[in-house]
Parts: structure tokens; C-alpha cells; sequence
């Protein structure tokens, strides 16, 4: 494959079929379990990749605990300087990047040039941020004595981060982490290492170009072994994870256990509200993109449709007219809406959730099948489903990767919807389309979303890199890139000065020896 090779290359990776391990040792295959990564796209084979074992990854984090030595000591607003030279090399190798995600992860290019787009908008928020690592000044009760608080560099952050996404939710955590003094060890999802690999070697060049130690960001290729090694390891005192509820709940006790910190990232089951006085063109576009964009694998893809009865029959219809046309191929063919799905598995949970919704009473409108014939052979590629059906329904409350869109209708007021929205286990992405601001501002009060992320004439997914992102209930809790999620990342100290010649004690306690 000629134009990946070509993509490779430019990244500067410089076989086609490598054999890497982790970002330091680059090493062979004794001891360690070979990974064949393939691209769902054609299902050519990109790399063969060694998996690192549990001494690599020792290696690897006693490498970070001497790099944060160094990297501690750097004044934070320089540290936003190696983050800016980052974000400029990113911006270099938009296009390759770009590519090598659409055709290791298999969203459309358009959507792989966007992931890169957020890496570069982290890391501009982040220089800025360097020089903005605020913490408050308070006034002391006690005469002539000064408080105030400050944020210090935590030390390792163990970044562990999903196939859907697989370099802009690492970028999140790791430029803020970065400028916040901490030094980062990025499992990426073992499903797409080679973007991981790609962004190893910019980081490398401009580590050394700065005369800066590689272990300030750290790359390890491995399977769940060594998620479980990271979220039990006393010497990353913060795990970010992103991806399956599972997956999260297995990190969120393992690191609780030993009380340390963990940023979880995990499942939605987005909704969109579509009340009588929606702008119907522009939701169109944002429930189609929100529900079959990345074929519908992000965790901000829009899975329920919570539509006004009077409007019911004609948002059906529709959506009936738009989904049998979106053009789906592969990724990087510039017609392409619709891309694969990652892999087999993901190809039967999909079917397997269509067949167990209708065992429910789920109507099946339009789509569900696996294509097959010139162009799909890898039997990745499934036409995206829109399924009439109930918020109760099992495979309703479950968040399937894939692209079904669940039609479920409300009478009445808004708050019925709004209570419709609410009832799933998870808590990460919503909408509401309407222009009636009683409408709108319900959505958005108090008793409205429960959600971490609520929006207006704006579909579910797309969200931009300034607001703080994450979510509440099974969507775990934390938020990631902008906003104020930066302080997650660092150690905070209340810091109380005497400045005068006497030593009161508060609360007036009088404590004469
Ligand atoms: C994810 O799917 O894990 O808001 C992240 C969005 C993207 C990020 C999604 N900016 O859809």
C-alpha cells in the first residue's frame, strides 16, 4: 500500500511492518506477545507490534519518575513553550496524521483531520494555560499573615485511551499534564498503536531538539495487563481513562483502593430532544452527524431520539429519506459519510443489538444489515439502523459503538422529554432542539439535563476543546481539556505566612508554654 507507506514515512516511521514495544526501548520480540494490526478499511496489514511486558513496563515508569526530576524544576510557562513547538509540528503533520488515523481507526478523513485539528487547539489552550495555572489568595484572620494556595506538578500520569479517539483524548490529558510539570505514560487502545507510535516520534524530535529527556512522555504499547499494572501502581498517583463503563470501573476501584486519583471518561447514551418548535433543517444535520458520524463510535454519538408527537411521523420520515442514500466506503474516499466499524466484535454488537431490541418490541425502520460484495470485503461496514422503540428497553439503557439511533416519542411538556433523557444509567452528552426559550432554559436549569455536557441547536456530538468535557453517573465524573480541568492534574497547597513577631494561633486558642 503505496499511500501508507507514504504517510508512514512522512511521520517518520520508517518500516512498514515494525516491530515496537514501548516508546523507549523500541524493542524486539523476545518475551513479549505480537499484535497484528490491521485497518478496517481494507483490512490490509498496517504493522506487526510487540506488546510490552510487565518488566518494560517497570522500565518504563522508573524512565518517567527521573525525567519528572527534570521536567518539575522547568519554569511552567517554558514547559507551555515545549507544548507550543509540539502543537507546531502537529500542525507539519496534519495531513499524514490525519490519514494514518482515518486508516488505522476508520473514521472518515474529514473526522481524522479534525482529531488532529483538536490536538493543535489543546495544545494553543495549553500554552496559554502555562502562564495560567492560577490558585486564589485568601486574608487571614490572624494579624499580619498572608494565605494563599498554590499548584504544584503531581508526577505521573497514566493516560489509558480508546480506539474512537485514538490520539486528541490522549492529547487532552497529556498537554495539560505536561504544562502542569507532570511527566505522562499513554497506553493507547491496542487497537490503533501506530497513530500512538506517530506521535511518539514528534514528541521525540522535539524533546531532543530541547535537550529534554524522552521520558516526559512515555509511550506503552500493551493490552489490559498493563492497565492493570498502571491503576494499581502507587507511583502514578493519577490514572485518566477513556472508554468502556467496564473498563472504568475496574481502574476507578483499582486506583481508589489505594486512594489515588482517577480522571474516568466513559460510556453516554446521548439523547437529542426534538420539540414541536425545533428548526428541523439544522437538526436534521446534527442527528445524522451525531448518529452515524465516526460511525456512530464516539462517546458523544447521539443514540436516542426523543422526538414531540406531533412532529413524530415527519422527523420519521425524514431521517427515512437521508439514511438509505448516506454514501458508505472507505474512509479516505472524499464521497465517503460513513466509514467501518473497528472490528468484527463491534460488527456483532451491533447486530446483536438490533436483533435483542426488536426481541423487545423495537421496530427496525430502516438499515441493520452487514455489507458485504466490491469494497466491503473486510465485513466492516454495516448500514447505520434507525430503530422505533421505548427509553425502558434494555438495549436502549446500553450503550452500543455503533450507529443505531433509537426513536422515542413524548407528549406534553418538555420536562416529560427531559425526563426520558435523564432516565439512562449514564450522564455524558444531550440536546435539545428547540427555539422557544421556555423550552431551552428548562432544558438547561436545575431539574433539566443531568448530563456533563447540555446544548442548544447543537447535536450531541463535536464538542470543542475550551469546555471542561466529561460527564456524571456511569459516565464516571471526571472532565478533561478546557475549562478549569487542568487543576486535576496538579497537587494544590494552602500556604499560610507570619510575617509579623508574634505567633497567635487561630480560632483565638490560647496556648501559653
Ligand atoms: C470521545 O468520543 O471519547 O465531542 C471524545 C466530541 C469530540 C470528542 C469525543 N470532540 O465528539
Amino acid at each position: 500500500n503505496k499511500e501508507l507507506t507514504d504517510v508512514l514515512h512522512q511521520l517518520g516511521i520508517k518500516q512498514v511492518n515494525p516491530a515496537y514495544s514501548t516508546g523507549l526501548a523500541w524493542g524486539g520480540q523476545e518475551g513479549r506477545k505480537a499484535r497484528t494490526v490491521t485497518s478496517p478499511a481494507d483490512g490490509a496489514t498496517i504493522a506487526t507490534v510487540n506488546m510490552a511486558s510487565a518488566e518494560d513496563y517497570d522500565k518504563v515508569v522508573t524512565t518517567a519518575q527521573e525525567a519528572f526530576k527534570v521536567w518539575r524544576k522547568v519554569p511552567a510557562p517554558k514547559r507551555g513553550e515545549i507544548v507550543r513547538q509540539i502543537g507546531d509540528k502537529l500542525r507539519e503533520h496534519k495531513e499524514a496524521l490525519g490519514k494514518l488515523v482515518s486508516y488505522e481507526m476508520g473514521k472518515i478523513y474529514q473526522e481524522g483531520l479534525g482529531e488532529v485539528q483538536e490536538m493543535i487547539d489543546i495544545c494553543d489552550f495549553a500554552v496559554g494555560l502555562s502562564r495560567q495555572l492560577h490558585g486564589f489568595t485568601m486574608h487571614s484572620e490572624r494579624p499580619q499573615h498572608r494565605m494563599y494556595e498554590q499548584y504544584h506538578p503531581l508526577g505521573i500520569v497514566g493516560v489509558i485511551s480508546a480506539f474512537n479517539f485514538p490520539v486528541a483524548v490522549w492529547s487532552w490529558n497529556a498537554m495539560l499534564a505536561a504544562v502542569c510539570g507532570d511527566v505522562i505514560i499513554w497506553k493507547p487502545s491496542e487497537k490503533t498503536p501506530l497513530t500512538g507510535v506517530a506521535c511518539q516520534h514528534i514528541i521525540r524530535e522535539v524533546l531532543a531538539e530541547n535537550e529534554l529527556p524522552e521520558g516526559i512522555f512515555n509511550l506503552i504499547i500493551g493490552d489490559a495487563e498493563i492497565g492493570s499494572l498502571m491503576s494499581h501502581d502507587k507511583r502514578v498517583p493519577l490514572v485518566s481513562a477513556t472508554g468502556s463503563t467496564r473498563m472504568g470501573k475496574k481502574v476507578g476501584e483499582a486506583v481508589g483502593a489505594r486512594l489515588g486519583k482517577s480522571l474516568l471518561e466513559l460510556g453516554g447514551n446521548n439523547a437529542i430532544i426534538l420539540t414541536e418548535s425545533a428548526d428541523m433543517e439544522m437538526a436534521l444535520r446534527a442527528i445524522v452527524f451525531g448518529a452515524v458520524g465516526t460511525c456512530g463510535q464516539r462517546c458523544t454519538s447521539t443514540r436516542r431520539l426523543i422526538i414531540h408527537e406531533n412532529i413524530y411521523e415527519q422527523v420519521k420520515e425524514r431521517l427515512l429519506k437521508v439514511y438509505p442514500n448516506l454514501p458508505i466506503g472507505h474512509p479516505l474516499d472524499a464521497t465517503t459519510l460513513v466509514g467501518p466499524l473497528i472490528d468484527k466484535d463491534a460488527v456483532n454488537a451491533f447486530t446483536n443489538a438490533l436483533e435483542k431490541v426488536q426481541q423487545e418490541g423495537g421496530k427496525l425502520l430502516t438499515g441493520g444489515e452487514v455489507l458485504s460484495g466490491d469494497g466491503y470485503e473486510t465485513g466492516t461496514y454495516v448500514k447505520p439502523a434507525v430503530v422505533e422503540a421505548e427509553n425502558h428497553y434494555e438495549m436502549v439503557q446500553e450503550e452500543t459503538f455503533a450507529p443505531i439511533l433509537y426513536l422515542i416519542k413524548y407528549s406534553g411538556d418538555v420536562e416529560n422529554a427531559i425526563e426520558l433523557q435523564n432516565g439512562v444509567r449514564q450522564g455524558l452528552s444531550s440536546a435539545i432542539f428547540s427555539t422557544n426559550l421556555l423550552e431551552t432554559e428548562a432544558f438547561l436549569g436545575h431539574w433539566g439535563s443531568d448530563c456533563g455536557i447540555a446544548n442548544v441547536n447543537i447535536g450531541t456530538s463535536g464538542a470543542e476543546i475550551g469546555g471542561a468535557f466529561g460527564g456524571e453517573k456511569e459516565t464516571g465524573g471526571g472532565r478533561e481539556s478546557g475549562s478549569d480541568a487542568w487543576r486535576v492534574y496538579m497537587r494544590r497547597q494552602t500556604n499560610t505566612i507570619n510575617y509579623s513577631r508574634e505567633l497567635p494561633l487561630a480560632q483565638g486558642i490560647k496556648f501559653d508554654i
